[in-house]
């Protein structure tokens, strides 16, 4: 097996996600130093679009390309923190005059200023761009269900965008994830349902789409531009382009969407309470340009998407929480009453305790004394495990789908406890554990490809990721495994804990009293 995770660690020290120092080629980019509105790196394709060569740009006041006037705008927009600055700059003549859509914005002592030749958007769609977001809101606000929510989303983002596919892919707790809606052309295959390593989006990126709404690929196979400046042309270090539109895209992930056979594409980011719980992503297969509009459309539609999708979230979690709670009441009113009882009471709400993690078995371990309810391994292993891990190891929550592959000696329950959820409480007299059991479950999981068909190259020393080169279903069975735990069972089980703590503490101030 390769360790993938130092090897994809090592590879991002090498080639941080935040400096290519190159853009993609729609566009051209030029950086100015704010003091002096000198300007003193530009990409090395200025000369296609504006017929003068970088260096007799590069040093010249920014007056020299673009009109006072428009300087100033800039410059207000700069002072009034204008983060998203968007006008029509019109170049001097060099040769001939273009008109671009050009977008400012500050990083540390320069200005990043990026043009794309206004020619690229064809028609201006502004009024028509309107009303599909106008229906896109009324179509996704009265959509019934979650499902119905996902699948309506990605028929309106088609329909403004026009992309080949549009998928809604939502991350798993390990980082790997979904398919979970698909919009399509006719013709084109579908990705419904697959399942991707977590791999293919490595952490940085993660990171990056939890901080911006949208990312564009143009043309996989246009050559990316360098981004030079004054001294000998030479190719700056430490230019951060995080919120360049323009930024270069990552030569592995280049060589992925080509091997998927997609490009162009465009990603807009779903986020749930500030973290990146999905994406949004179209495919199209020729090159494809987005203009400014229909771009500030996806990220605006991304950030009502996922305000309204945590809002439908919750509601159907609202009734799985008010389960929970039901089931805190009772556990909390029965150990207050008679904490001495604490066997009686969790047997009492054996049933609900079970049910509310779907799991199969549970052990109430109060201090030495163990009790099982449900399918659970036997007493002995129970003790060993609590002795031997849990009380080692101090997590006062801990869940895995595989415990025999940290716990050797979990192989001979494997029948009953394969899959642990545990939430523990070390007080200073006592310690008390809930422990949920899952037996193991044979189960396929259908991959885009086989995720373990990646190799990593040393090329110039560096570790280099080759993605897989077929995305064809390859179903993995998977063994020695329960079902996952889900977030919400999870949850539920942090809340139960919340329960034991408040009564071990009332139970402990009550003993007290009663001694003094
Ligand atoms: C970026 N990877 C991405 C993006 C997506 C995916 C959506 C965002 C950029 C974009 O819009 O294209 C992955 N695309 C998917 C998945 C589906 C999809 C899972 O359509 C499912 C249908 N990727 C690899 C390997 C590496 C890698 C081996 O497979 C290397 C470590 C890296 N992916 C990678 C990087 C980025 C990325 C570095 C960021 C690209 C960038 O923004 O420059």
């Amino acid at each position: 097996m390769i360790d993938l995770t130092t090897a994809e660690k090592k590879y991002h020290e090498q080639y941080d996600i935040r400096y290519p120092g190159s853009i993609q080629g729609h566009g051209i980019l030029i950086v100015i130093d704010f003091a002096t509105l000198k300007i003193v790196q530009v990409s090395n394709n200025i000369d296609n679009l504006l017929k003068i060569s970088p260096k007799n740009l590069l040093g010249k006041p920014l007056n020299y390309l673009i009109d006072s006037s428009q300087i100033n705008k800039i410059l207000v927009a700069l002072e009034n923190n204008n983060h998203d600055f968007v006008e029509i700059i019109t170049t001097k003549k060099f040769k001939d005059k273009i008109k671009f859509q050009g977008t400012i914005h500050k990083v540390k002592d320069n200005v990043i200023l990026e043009l794309e030749p206004l020619h690229l958007s064809g028609e201006n769609n502004s009024p028509n761009l309107y009303c599909l977001l106008n229906n896109a809101i009324i179509n996704t606000t009265s959509s019934y269900s979650l499902e119905e929510t996902y699948q309506v989303i990605t028929q309106e983002i088609r329909k403004i965008t026009d992309f080949n596919r549009v998928l809604i892919y939502r991350f798993n707790i390990d980082g790997s994830g979904v398919v979970i809606a698909e919009d399509k052309k006719e013709g084109v295959e579908s990705y419904l349902g697959l399942h991707y390593p977590s791999y293919d989006i490595p952490t940085p990126a993660r990171e990056f789409y939890a901080r911006n709404w949208l990312r564009i690929i143009s043309d996989v196979s246009a050559p990316t531009v360098e981004i030079v400046s004054s001294e000998n042309l030479s190719k700056p270090q430490g230019l951060d382009l995080s919120r360049s539109t323009l930024r270069s895209v990552f030569p592995c992930h280049i060589q992925y969407l080509k091997n998927m056979g997609v490009r162009a594409s465009m990603s807009i980011s779903l986020l749930n309470q500030n973290r990146l719980w999905g994406l949004i992503a179209c495919h199209h297969y020729s090159p494809k340009y987005i203009n400014y509009e229909t771009r500030k459309a996806g990220e605006f539609l991304g950030q009502f998407l996922s305000a309204h999708l945590f809002c439908k979230q919750e509601q159907q979690f609202k009734s799985y929480r008010l389960q929970i709670q039901g089931v805190q009441n009772r556990l909390r009113k029965g150990l207050l009453r008679s904490p001495n009882l604490m066997k009686e009471v969790f047997t009492r709400n054996k049933n609900s305790l079970i049910n509310l993690t779907k799991s199969q078995g549970l052990a109430v371990c109060l201090d030495n004394n163990i009790h099982l309810m449900g399918s659970t391994p036997k007493y002995s292993q129970v003790n060993g495990l609590i002795r031997d891990f849990l009380n080692k190891n101090q997590q006062e929550i801990f869940f895995t789908d595989s415990f025999s592959s940290i716990y050797p000696q979990g192989k001979d329950f494997q029948d009953t406890g394969c899959g642990i959820l545990s939430i523990s409480l070390f007080l200073t007299n006592h310690t008390y554990h809930l422990i949920w059991f899952r037996p193991e479950q044979s189960y396929q999981v259908p991959w885009a490809g086989n995720p373990y068909d990646v190799s990593i190259e040393n090329i110039d020393h560096i570790p280099q990721f080759t993605p897989r080169r077929s995305f064809a279903l390859w179903k993995e069975t998977i063994k020695n495994k329960s079902f996952p735990w889900e977030s919400l069972e999870i949850e539920a089980a942090q809340e139960l804990r919340k329960v034991l703590l408040l009564t071990a503490l009332e139970f402990s101030q009550y003993s007290q009293k009663v001694l003094e």
